[in-house]
């Protein structure tokens, strides 16, 4: 437990601008001590006792959750909240549309004022981390200076954090700064802003997730996708899995799906039984960064080393990699209790909830029992399908780009664009229904450009040309496709099964990535004929599987036609490449 930097590591190890940093942050919010994390499991283990002494994590049963502790956060603090998120640049076109903006001297004026004398009584941690392996030159460090000690604890577990983190920031000679404070949890004195000009964020009034984690997507996208277009690579919310079948021929594919999508639960999934001989590796389950590798292709590598994932719809039949990985070491946050002090969830179908999220007696008249965006920390290795390649300095090189969103009606389970400049139109095409991970109504059907509308940290103008400045960056870019599991029959029952079931599609991606799968040619895209999908020992009829790769023209239309009203409200900074591609596809429909 280190209360100077010289205790966690020699001086000569320390960057003196993280001292004058940590020193000028701790004079101005006064807290009463500062303590340098070392990163090293002793000091998790005593700041989780710490909190459980003072009453803020309760210890789950020991006998069935070894290790396991719940976190309650504040009822008005459960989620992300896009409205308070901001991106300060100095012109405010460089934030664009897409980005709530303030100037950064008022940024600055607004969240000083908030920060002034915060820390009083309280303990202002340093937090060194690297998101990406260690030794990788494609992973970049921070350091978040945060008073909540949860956030630690969750530190501790998705990012490389500590001692090692702290060194490497001496020798890079940069990090991103990002300082953090519960304050009052005061909704109305709440705002995550980022300065990304500066390589710098401020988070003040939430204890949440992505609010505070500042690894996240506060720095590993909103901040890194800035530094990725100034250095010629990507950030994206994207998953990273392997997919390795009988014949022991491995493809990795990332896929960008908006939050509460599926993301983590195809980062592990599980192959249906007729899949003998199929292996699944998880690489990343939020965020990829990607770079040009010199052999021409897309490298990946997943900046987290833990999983910060939805609860809610978890259990042995969804995703029993997450469910088993879940039952031991573990930080709950917002869930509901049984009576023996298990942790219980919609979906957990086993066990009965007798304290709901907030504490209370459960009653359903008020809700479910489980916040909806209740969520699990947990160390990356705990996976039993942890990529060994997950720790590699190159990362995997990408076969497929999958961007995909939860509609009930029009979009296909599948299809694939039609080279990568369309497959650009494809990502900036994807709508979504909203879900719990953000703060707002749920359900409502909405633009979400690459799975990107709440992260990325720059005009998503400027960021369509980046992306489309790729095939000049690598020669053998990966394909693109679209994928919809949620898609649903007129009484509301999904129509394709989804989970492991979405391995046959994967199959289908693979396959076509491969040059060796048949397709249709439409005026989206190339879709599989119904028969292309597997779909042996499965439920799912003929006309499902023409239903669930139809392409309704007149829908289509009107979707292009939408499409290409939302995408002029980026006005002269779109790039003309991608009109054309949409004007392309509006031929196409005729
Ligand atoms: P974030 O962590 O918020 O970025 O979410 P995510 O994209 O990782 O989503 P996640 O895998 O946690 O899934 C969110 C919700 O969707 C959970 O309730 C899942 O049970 C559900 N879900 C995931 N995959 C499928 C699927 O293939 N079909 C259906 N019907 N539901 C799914
Ligand atoms: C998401 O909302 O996409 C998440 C959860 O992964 S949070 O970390 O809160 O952003
Ligand atoms: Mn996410």
């Amino acid at each position: 437990m280190a209360t100077a930097p010289q205790q966690v590591t020699t001086l000569s190890q320390i960057s003196p601008a993280v001292r004058d940093w940590v020193a000028e942050v701790a004079g101005h919010t006064k807290p009463d001590r500062v303590h340098w994390c070392d990163g090293s499991d002793e000091e998790f283990q005593v700041l989780r006792q710490e909190l459980v002494s003072d009453g803020e994590l309760l210890t789950l049963n020991p006998q069935t959750h070894p290790g396991c502790h719940l976190y309650r956060s504040h009822p008005s603090d459960v989620a992300r909240v896009e409205h308070l998120t901001f991106v300060c640049t100095t012109s405010q076109a460089d934030a664009g549309p897409n980005n709530h903006w303030l100037s950064p001297p008022d940024a600055h004026r607004r969240m000083d004022a908030l920060f002034n004398g915060c820390m009083r009584g309280r303990t202002l941690y340093v937090v060194p981390y690297c998101m990406g392996p260690l030794q990788s030159p494609s992973s970049r460090c921070g350091v978040e200076i945060t008073d909540s000690a949860y956030v630690v604890l969750n530190m501790h577990l998705m990012t490389r954090m500590g001692r090692p983190a702290l060194e490497r920031i001496a020798r890079d000679g940069s990090f991103v700064k990002g300082l953090h404070s519960t304050g009052d949890l005061n909704p109305e004195r709440r705002f995550i802003m980022h300065f990304p000009e500066e390589l710098s964020i401020k988070s003040f009034g939430s204890g949440y997730g992505g609010n505070a984690l500042l690894g996240k997507k506060c720095h590993a996208l909103r901040i890194a996708s800035w530094q990725a277009r100034q250095e010629g690579w990507l950030a994206e919310h994207m998953l990273i899995v392997g997919v390795e079948n009988p014949a022991g021929e491995t493809h990795y594919l990332a896929c960008a799906f908006p939050s509460a999508c599926g993301k983590t639960n195809l980062a592990m999934l599980i192959p249906p039984l007729a899949y003998k001989g199929w292996k699944i590796w998880t690489l990343g389950d939020d965020i990829a960064w990607l770079h040009p590798g010199k052999d021409g292709r897309l490298w990946a590598i997943n900046p987290e080393s833990g999983y910060f994932g939805v609860v809610p719809g978890t259990n042995a039949k969804t995703n029993r990699n997450a469910y088993e990985m879940i039952q031991h070491d573990t930080l709950y946050t917002n869930v509901a209790l049984t009576a023996d002090q298990q942790p219980w969830w919609e979906g957990l179908e086993s066990g009965q909830p007798v304290v709901d999220w907030q504490g209370r007696p459960y009653d359903s008249k008020r809700g479910p029992a489980a916040h909806p965006n209740a969520r699990f920390t947990v160390a990356a290795t705990q996976n039993p399908g942890y990529s060994p390649l997950a720790e590699s300095a190159a990362g995997v090189p990408i076969s497929a780009l999958v961007f995909g969103g939860r509609r009930r009606e029009l979009a296909p389970l599948v299809y694939q664009a039609r080279d990568w400049s369309h497959g650009v139109l494809v990502g900036a095409s994807v709508a979504s229904e909203t879900t719990a991970a953000a703060v707002g109504e749920v359900g409502v059907v909405r633009r979400d450009p690459m799975a990107m509308k709440p992260f990325c940290g720059y005009n998503f103008a400027d960021y369509w040309a980046h992306w489309l400045s790729f095939p000049t960056r690598a020669t053998k870019l990966p394909h693109i496709f679209h994928v919809n599991w949620f898609r649903r029959d007129k009484a509301g029952t999904f129509l394709w099964p989804g989970f492991g079931d979405n391995l046959r599609v994967l199959r289908w991606i693979i396959d076509r990535s491969a040059g060796r799968a048949a397709a249709n040619e439409t005026a989206i895209g190339f879709l599989p004929k119904p028969e292309d999908i597997d779909v042996s020992g499965l439920d799912v009829s003929l006309p499902t599987m023409q239903e669930l790769l139809a392409v309704d023209p007149a829908l289509w239309r009107q979707e292009m036609k939408d499409l290409g009203e939302y995408l002029r409200t980026f006005g002269a900074r779109l790039p003309p490449k991608l009109m054309e591609e949409h004007k392309k596809v509006l031929e196409r429909l005729g």
